[in-house]
């Protein structure tokens, strides 16, 4: 890993990307944990929406829509996710002076998805973080799967983390994904590679048009300076570590 080069890409464009870092058994043990983790939202069938709180896990993804997009419980106490933080944590170490990990789930976009959802990430999806130009959150991409265009690889819009307008986005609407379509790019990349970014980077998942799961799995990164604050707004995170 280039450290330089991680915090200058972050600090820019808003991204690095180590591309094929993780492989072999790790890889393949943390795709079957995406595929087989109870699912926490989600849409129900012939429900709709399952609540964003968290609090109404659906136990089995058969109760879940096939064709929408879901993500699974935190995946607390999973070795093989303790090991993959242990190699990415000097990616974090070098962006963030002391930081946990808030959350860790996975996000299945099943084939049929057309979700698209612009947002920031945690914290700065939260008021007291809107413009705050501090890097105090990062999210990070395991892709389980390659991630192409036609399986919704990530769009993210480039610089976005670093322009204050970005806080006038964070009411999603339908003008902001338009706009965020038809300027961003796409986070392209194989199997067991890892993108860290800026949580103030503008990004959304994209529709699956394959007939395969696209799997990720997530980490969102905070500073622990925040947590008092953060617990206030989020208190479902924090659990991981
Ligand atoms: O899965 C993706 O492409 C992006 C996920 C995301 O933005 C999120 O879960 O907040």
């Amino acid at each position: 890993m280039n450290f330089d080069n991680i915090q200058h890409d972050v600090a820019t464009v808003g991204y690095h990307i180590e591309p094929n870092l993780i492989s072999g058994d790790l890889l393949t043990n943390l795709s079957v944990s995406a595929a087989t983790a109870a699912p926490a939202r989600g849409r129900i069938k012939g429900k709709g929406r399952a609540a964003i709180n968290e609090t109404t896990n659906v136990p089995y993804t058969s109760d879940l829509e096939p064709w929408d997009h879901y993500w699974t419980e935190q995946m607390i106490g999973n070795p093989d996710a303790y090991q993959y933080i242990n190699i990415v944590s000097p990616m974090f170490d070098c962006l963030i002076d002391d930081w946990t990990v808030w959350r860790m789930d996975h996000h299945i976009l099943n084939p049929g998805s057309t979700k698209i959802n612009v947002h920031m990430d945690i914290p700065y999806m939260y008021a007291p973080w809107h413009n705050d130009f501090n890097l105090v959150g990062l999210q990070c991409i395991l892709t389980l799967d390659d991630f192409t265009e036609e399986n919704g690889a990530t769009c993210y819009l480039p610089g976005s983390h670093n322009n204050p307008l970005t806080e006038t986005y964070a009411p999603r609407n339908q003008m902001v994904n338009d706009y965020v379509i038809e300027h961003g790019k796409r986070l392209i990349a194989p199997a067991g590679s890892v993108i860290v970014y800026n949580g103030r980077m503008l990004h959304t998942m994209m529709p699956n048009n394959s007939d395969k799961p696209r799997k990720a799995l997530l980490l969102n990164i905070v500073s622990k300076s925040i947590l008092p604050e953060l617990r206030l707004y989020d208190s479902l995170g924090g659990m991981v570590i």
